[in-house]
């Protein structure tokens, strides 16, 4: 019995599976021609990835072929709309459109590894640069590969047609409930999609600037239709609200002064060169930090003990992080409120500290061993006003030479001072700014650190009289431990550039100017760690325990300060080695520097610290702001004390809506381009 219902279960499956390879059959012949641009279209993404990004989990990445198929199947649905007669000319205006994205981003990636930009498009002065090398290279055998995919199309129509394919009648409705049926596959294939997609993959989808990453799990189409949009909403921002925008501008600055107000340390380094170090991830608490006797930082503190040292200085930055950052250091502007300035606003104009220096002669460069659209710093570089970016390109990177994102700090140092060298050779004043990029986040390629480690040693006695060494792990093995491992290797790279100057006789006239970009952006608990270690029992110490000391929301955000650093080989000693403790931000450092170097600009947000001196107020990109008094959290409406001065809540009401004058303004100058002089006469840089 049992047999006989096995065998005519057999026979069942085998006639479904007839019957279903009919239908599989049957669906491929009645619909060669969409299947066939389908087909078409994803090879040709999937021929770009490998040409762009030659490894296999690259070029075959599952989720980037997911994604070009709905895109492709989303679009081809509509075909079947059309009569069956008027098809081939929708699927194949579709795959020639798409032929044309992938070949302008194969020849795009040829110059720029990097993949092509609707935006960057649009800047006439960079097709002046590259059109005729885009001629040249258009001929490369490589770009063409893609043409055989319309080819293609074209070969299978015309065999369809010699077979009738063409001839049936569909009726409207029989039309339309293919395309319902295709827009269903493509919707089933959308929610497959949208599940497996990690929150990394969505933060670099909508940011947007880590180009290589989105085609990888995006595909070429989706990136495109994104750069579309990314680039389109900056316009659409600054359609609208133009006139209160440049009304709120010329009264925010109205009773700026046209130059600046001169102190003691006006002109103090006129004409001197500046090498700008961009620290990254370097945080305040690192400085003096030791463990087991060692420093943690040693070559940091040393320049902050010789140098002028800014030891509550708050880095500004939104999720344009690095970016913000340098954008803030350079132009005195805030990030935007949406989108990120680097990317979404890189077309508008900016006042910044290269476009002065050059106005005094002096020649900028900025230097960033990684690949030059990270932050689309290519194109923002230039628009700053640096003469001259040198970035991956420039330097010679091997397999040996890589820590975490790129080129090792100690190479990328050593190899710049090759570069600045010539540069000292050539021209008689000038401005770089090295951006440094081993001590990034995750700060898990701990063997490539070198050795350091942060545990505890203790060394006891015992009864007998002999001793021992006992070892608690401390922040070993945690993130934070890392990060110190990390910063180690920074600084090292670091002690090691300002020696390799010197011998270089490159320190001479030379003032480093050293920030750190922004926090390690590490969870509270790490630091709970640090601050309140319970060694016998490798623990955090009860909040009860008289030890303890607090370290809520407040410290860990205060907690984010990084390090500015003025100093000269010759500062120790002098009047102008001291540490400042007056609160600052990034957004101070033009003016300081400005006034120091002898140039100014009046669309400053921030101030001269030897101005402004301790009524500083450092307003954060979501309207927290801090000053000696307080630290306010707008957000909460609740601030922690920082000094024993009464607070009255009239400062605070004025405080906070100072902090929001400033950042709609900051906005506004970006968005609707204000410092444009075509634009704007009031701002002019003139005058
Ligand atoms: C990338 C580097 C890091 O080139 O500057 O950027 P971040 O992740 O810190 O914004
Ligand atoms: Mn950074």
């Amino acid at each position: 019995m049992k047999v006989l219902r096995n065998f005519i279960k057999k026979q069942l499956n085998a006639i479904k599976a007839i019957k279903k390879n009919h239908l599989v059959r049957e669906y491929f012949k009645n619909n060669t021609l969409f299947l066939s641009f389908v087909v078409i279209n994803i090879l040709n993404s999937t021929v770009l990835r490998f040409f762009c990004m030659r490894s296999i989990e690259n070029f075959l990445s599952w989720k980037a072929i997911l994604a070009d198929t709905i895109i492709v199947t989303l679009l081809g649905a509509f075909g079947y709309l059309f009569k069956p007669k008027n098809r081939f000319t929708y699927f194949f205006s579709l795959t020639a459109f798409f032929t044309a994205i992938c070949m302008i981003n194969s020849v795009y990636y040829t110059f720029y590894t990097s993949f092509a930009s609707i935006s960057m498009l649009s800047l006439t002065q960079y097709i002046g640069d590259v059109g005729d090398a885009v001629v040249e290279n258009v001929l490369q055998l490589k770009d063409l590969i893609y043409l055989i995919g319309p080819l293609v199309l074209i070969m299978i129509h015309y065999k369809l047609k010699k077979k009738s394919y063409y001839n049936k009648i569909e009726l409207k409705a029989e039309r339309r409930k293919k395309t319902i049926k295709s827009l269903s596959f493509t919707g089933i294939l959308l929610v497959l999609f949208l599940i497996t997609l990690t929150s990394l993959d969505v933060s670099r989808f909508l940011k947007q600037w880590n180009k290589e990453y989105v085609v990888m799990r995006f595909g070429i189409y989706v990136y495109q239709i994104n750069d579309l949009v990314t680039s389109i909403q900056p316009k659409i921002n600054s359609m609208f609200g133009y006139d209160k925008a440049n009304k709120n501008f010329t009264d925010y600055f109205q009773n700026i002064p046209e130059s600046a107000e001169p102190n003691e340390y006006t002109n103090i380094f006129e004409g001197k060169n500046v090498i700008a170090i961009h620290a990254e991830s370097m945080m305040t608490n690192v400085i003096d930090l030791t463990f087991n006797g060692q420093e943690v930082t040693p070559n940091l503190n040393r320049l902050s003990k010789e140098g002028m040292y800014f030891s509550n200085f708050y880095s500004q930055v939104s999720v344009g992080t690095s970016s913000d950052s340098e954008l803030t250091y350079n132009t005195s502007l805030m990030p935007t409120k949406s989108g990120t300035a680097f990317v979404s606003y890189s077309d508008r104009t900016y006042i910044a500290i290269p476009k002065l220096l050059e106005e005094k002669g002096y020649y900028t460069f900025s230097m960033h061993a990684n690949n030059a659209d990270f932050w689309n710093r290519r194109t923002m570089h230039k628009n700053l006003g640096y003469n001259r970016f040198y970035s991956k390109t420039d330097y010679e990177v091997t397999k040996e030479n890589i820590i975490g994102l790129g080129l090792s700090d100690k190479e990328f140092f050593r190899q710049s001072i090759e570069k600045i060298e010539k540069i000292n050779e050539k021209k008689e004043k000038w401005y770089g700014l090295l951006i440094m990029l081993s001590n990034h986040t995750p700060f898990s390629e701990v063997e490539k650190y070198g050795e350091f480690p942060v545990d505890i040693k203790e060394t006891i006695t015992k009864e007998d009289g002999t001793t021992e060494e006992v070892i608690y792990p401390y922040m070993e093995e945690t993130k934070l431990g890392n990060y110190f491992k990390s910063i180690h290797y920074a600084d090292s790279a670091l002690g090691e550039f300002i020696t390799g100057l010197e011998e270089k006789g490159l320190l001479e006239n030379t003032v480093i100017v050293l920030y750190g970009d922004h926090d390690a952006r590490l969870p509270k608990k790490e630091y709970n760690r640090l601050y309140n270690y319970d060694k016998e029992n490798d623990s955090t110490l009860d909040k009860d325990n008289p030890e303890y000391k607090e370290y809520d929301s407040y410290q860990y955000e205060l907690g984010r300060k990084v390090p500015f650093i003025i100093w000269t080989k010759d500062m120790k000693g002098t009047k102008l080695n001291f540490t400042n403790t007056n609160v600052m931000g990034m957004y101070d450092v033009m003016p300081t520097l400005g006034n120091m170097f002898g140039f100014y600009n009046k669309y400053a947000l921030g101030h001269d610290i030897y101005n402004i001196k301790d009524n500083n107020v450092v307003v954060f990109p979501n309207g927290n702001w801090v000053n000696n008094q307080l630290y306010y959290n707008s957000q909460k409406a609740t601030y922690l004390p920082l000094s024993d001065e009464p607070i009255s809540e009239e400062t605070i009401t004025n405080t906070t809506e100072y902090a929001n004058k400033l950042l709609d303004v900051s906005n506004d100058m970006i968005v609707f381009d204000l410092l444009n002089p075509k634009k704007n006469v009031e701002g002019s840089t003139e005058g």
